[in-house]
């Protein structure tokens, strides 16, 4: 849909650049179709007038710290705009009520200290600089007046900032909210240091982030009557479990093995440990040591951040141990045994570190052994024991380790959530959501599957908000909103998680059913979905399969889909560790009764997600939410670098370019009447010196120039997309640095 605008030769424009995304420069010549450009790095381009956008040769050099400031909305301001920001460390901009956090790669002094809170505390929006904690302070205002619970959604694609932008935001809030006791701790400082000892064990170093949140986070922070904080409740999303068994170069493991290996000496004496070479688990990657983090610092600081938050000397002691275990049952090898498909213990070193492994999970170490080499089988004549062969068990070792990890994760949650407590009086909360951005890898798996999922579901949200808030500013202004529409994501949600027959359910029948594969579940996907819009089969696949997200398509493999959906722990491995000693363990295996068993013979991770993910948004459907919107401006983690490109694409899957899109469907461009009058009163003189009401005054211009559908509300005008550049370039014309002037269809929208 383009918009006739005028473009003349001298009008500064924007157009598309294979190297940088997009490239100004200046109209030299028209002919027919087609323009002829000179771009503000040297070059002469032509172009075909309808892939020109205007550029605002007016714009402040500095930028505008709210993109709805911006004379054009369209892709290249929008960018340019964060590029010119970014360069003078202005890391904020709002969009409308969005806020884009670019991540600085570097401490930027000053933006986070007390001086600087106290500069926000009750601040009306808008009258700072834009900043992480305005939104933090609108969110508790809103809440404190009009009694009703706000949330924060933080997203962003890995490295982008999420974690440490909703950190800043839980030290405003503590710093609103908080208390002063006498002795103890206080509700904000547990939820505080919950964050150190949730990242020991739930972060690691990947490719993208030296301290990447492996999981989804939901924090809920409960306030009284009178705006203090009274409680808090932490719900934890998908903790990545293949990473404790599996890492590649230069990734690590999580950070809480590394911490323990530097421990201090007694405890690396009662543990056996030692270099973190010496570990399978760890040594598949080269990568130890992450720079500027001390581990052996760190050790002692989660140690104290357990303190904090009410985990016990007795209960930490605990930890550790299933920590040292897990690395410990990691060294156990195997090799065949005498019987065929058999396998015993390896070598000396491995039953070194079996005996380890029973010894700091208090279990018995035969029965440990018979865990990891043999299955029970029930047959209908017989109960018999079946021997694994080495890389069954193998893979049972692992299957072992991972349950271990998650359970351990899962215990760390819920007893920070017991320690903190939740204030059941409490009527109003700030739910802060720090979960993982859109994702596509050169191989995505189910993880990839359920986090775009995720942001399916955070998108519609998202959409629906946006398009409300717009609508409420139109109803603000008194005009007429009610021809303009979306388009919803509705129909990749049904394709995900419909029940019946969405990729979830069919996820499911897969798995209960003994004799699929991944192929016949991609062949049963390809049958159901071969009609369906958002469902891409590609060429001669035969287990992979695509899916047309809003943020572009993702080809998802589908190999492991089947295995990592099933929630299985093998009933052997539940044994062992229900009767271990330490009631500490044990209490991680609680004994499964016999109707229990019977009744979940499958759950399935798929499906509790999805559930997870409901009650999210229920939670989220009744609170106002605030976006925050971090962005990664390189991938080299490096200051002051960014990428056009990199940016962009970030800009289109955290939705900020579909929010822009929404605007544009409407009224792109509101000005008070004294804005528009200041711009465009030149057009109209005679107008502007017959002293008329700025309203009226605004309404015959508009006339004159022969414009239709816009509006004129109670202080604004609302303009509809393309009509700001058809006034600029009258204006201009006027301003007489135009010869020929040619009206053309162009793009003057997203
Ligand atoms: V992931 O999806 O958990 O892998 P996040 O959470 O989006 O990711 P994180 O908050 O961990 O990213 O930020 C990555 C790194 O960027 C941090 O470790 C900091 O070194 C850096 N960063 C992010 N935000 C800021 C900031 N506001 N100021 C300074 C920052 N540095
Ligand atoms: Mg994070």
């Amino acid at each position: 849909m383009g918009i006739p605008v005028n473009i003349a030769v001298g009008s500064y424009i924007w157009i598309g650049d294979p190297e940088l995304s997009w490239i100004d420069g200046m109209v030299v010549n028209i002919n027919g179709e087609e323009a002829e450009i000179q771009t503000s790095n040297g070059k002469m381009v032509v172009t075909n007038l309808s892939d020109i956008y205007p550029k605002d040769a007016e714009a402040p050099a500095v930028g505008v710290d709210d993109m709805t400031k911006l004379s054009y909305l369209h892709e290249p301001a929008v960018l340019h705009n964060l590029a010119t920001r970014y360069e003078i460390c202005e890391i904020y901009t709002y969009s409308g009520n969005i806020l884009i956090a670019l991540n600085p790669f570097q401490q930027l002094s000053n933006l986070y200290g007390a001086p600087m809170m106290e500069r926000y505390n009750g601040a009306p929006f808008g009258d700072q600089s834009p900043h992480i904690f305005a939104i933090a302070d609108v969110a508790y205002r809103a809440m404190i007046n009009e009694r009703k619970s706000n949330s924060i959604l933080v997203s962003g694609e890995s490295g982008a900032g999420k974690t440490e932008t909703t950190k800043m935001l839980m030290r405003y809030l503590a710093f609103l909210g908080g208390h002063t006791v006498a002795e103890g701790q206080t509700v904000e400082q547990k939820v505080l240091e919950s964050n150190p000892v949730l990242e020991a064990f739930g972060n690691a170093k990947t490719v993208r982030n030296n301290n990447s949140s492996r999981f989804g986070k939901f924090v809920e922070i409960q306030f009284n009557n009178s705006g203090r904080i009274s409680g808090a409740a932490i719900r934890t999303y998908l903790l990545e479990r293949s990473r404790v068994c599996q890492i590649s170069d230069p990734e690590r493991n999580y950070h809480c093995f590394y911490l323990l290996c530097a421990a201090p000496s007694e405890e690396i004496e009662r543990f056996k440990l030692g270099n973190p070479k010496s570990f399978h688990y760890l040594n598949q990657s080269s990568c130890y040591q992450l720079v500027g983090v001390n581990d052996a610092h760190d050790y002692l600081a989660t140690r104290r951040a357990m303190d904090i938050v009410g985990i016990s000397e007795k209960e930490q002691d605990a930890i550790f141990r299933v920590v040292a275990a897990i690395l410990h049952l990691g060294n156990i090898d195997f090799a065949k045994g005498e019987e065929t498909d058999a396998s015993v213990i390896k070598d000396e070193e491995s039953k070194f570190h079996l005996q380890m492994t029973a010894e700091l999970l208090m279990c018995d170490s035969h029965t440990l052994e018979d865990a990891l080499c043999k299955r029970v089988m029930v047959t209908p004549e017989d109960i018999i024991k079946r021997s694994l062969d080495p890389l069954g068990a193998t893979v049972s070792r692992d299957g072992l380790a991972r349950t271990v990890y998650s359970r351990l994760f899962d215990w760390l949650v819920d007893r920070i959530n017991i320690s903190i407590g939740q204030d059941p009086h409490s009527k109003c909360l700030i739910g802060v959501l720090d979960i993982y951005g859109f994702e596509s890898f050169k191989t995505n798996s189910f993880e990839q599957f359920c986090i775009n999922f995720t942001n399916e579901k955070l998108q519609q949200h998202f959409n629906q908000h946006v398009f409300k808030m717009e609508q409420e500013e139109y109803t603000k202004d008194d005009i007429d909103w009610s021809y303009i529409e979306f388009v919803d994501n509705q129909d990749v949600l049904d394709l995900i998680e419909k029940k019946p027959g969405g990729i979830i359910a069919l996820l499911d029948e897969a798995c209960m059913f003994p004799k699929s594969t991944h192929e016949t579940f991609s062949q049963k996907l390809y049958q159901t979905f071969k009609d369906n819009k958002r469902f891409i089969k590609p060429k001669l696949a035969r287990s992979e399969f695509t899916i047309v997200h809003y943020a572009g398509e993702v080809k998802y493999q589908s190999e492991q889909f089947l295995d990592k959906n099933k929630d299985y722990v093998v009933p052997e491995h539940q044994d062992l560790l229900s009767a271990s000693k330490c009631s500490f363990v044990s209490g991680l295996f609680p004994p499964i009764s016999e109707e229990n068993a019977k009744s979940s013979k499958f759950s399935s991770i798929g499906s509790r997600f999805k559930l997870q993910l409901q009650q999210l948004m229920e939670t989220l459907n009744s609170t106002e939410p605030h976006y925050v919107r971090c962005v990664k401006p390189n991938n080299m983690l490096k200051p002051s670098i960014f990428e056009n490109d990199n940016v962009l694409q970030q800009l289109r899957s955290g939705g900020v370019l579909e929010a822009i899109r929404i605007k544009c469907a409407g009224y792109p461009t509101h000005r008070t009447f004294f804005a528009f009058l200041e711009r465009f009163g030149m057009l109209a003189p005679e107008i502007l010196a017959g002293n008329y009401e700025e309203k009226v005054a605004c309404k015959w211009i508009l006339e004159k120039m022969g414009l239709t559908g816009y509006q004129i509300g109670n202080t604004k005008v609302f303009l509809r997309a393309g009509q700001m550049a058809e006034l600029d370039a009258r204006r201009s014309r006027l301003l007489g640095d135009s010869a020929k002037v040619i009206q053309r269809q162009i793009k003057t929208h997203i």
